[in-house]
């Protein structure tokens, strides 16, 4: 298996409970690392495009409306077979169906507020980190 990057959020509402340690712990227990990471309150233009391919479901605009509401915590995760397993970490969009132990189950509020967001393949993984972070930030933080 092939050391991968994925790309992670600690969305508003994590922050807003001070689980940021907490959500790192459990990407850290589960074997990724953090390479690089950065709080930043997105911009409402941000957010849409950020969330783009989701333009047309009901939920866009409350969906826009909560990644903007507050500070987020991006960050870059490495580590084995990382994109799949930080989706495992991560658990079911909807924290009710999460299994225990996710961390969408421990800081999930619902659906909606759902603590993190994680990419979902390879294509998005490096879309989703040009989208915050520069090569040249990624290269000056290589091991
Ligand atoms: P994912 O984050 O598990 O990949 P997606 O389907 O890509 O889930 O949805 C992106 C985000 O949009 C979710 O994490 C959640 O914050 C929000 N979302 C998804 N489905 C719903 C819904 O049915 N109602 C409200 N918000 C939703
Ligand atoms: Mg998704």
């Amino acid at each position: 298996m092939a050391i991968e990057r994925t790309f992670s959020i600690i969305k508003p509402d994590a922050v807003k409970k001070n689980a940021i340690g907490g959500v790192t712990a459990k990407l850290e227990e589960g074997g990724l690392r953090v390479i690089a990471s950065r709080m930043v309150r997105l911009t409402e233009a941000q957010a849409k495009a950020f969330y783009a391919v989701h333009k047309d479901r009901p939920f866009y605009g409350d969906l826009v409306k909560f990644m903007t509401e507050g500070p987020v915590v991006v960050q870059v995760l490495e580590g084995e077979n990382a994109i799949l397993k930080n989706r495992e970490i991560m658990g079911a969009t909807n924290p009710e169906k999460a299994d225990a132990g996710t961390i969408r189950k421990l800081f999930g509020t619902n659906i909606e507020r759902n603590a993190v967001h994680g990419s979902d393949a390879p294509e998005t993984a490096a879309q989703e980190i040009a989208f915050f972070f520069s090569g040249a930030d990624l290269a000056a933080l290589a091991r």
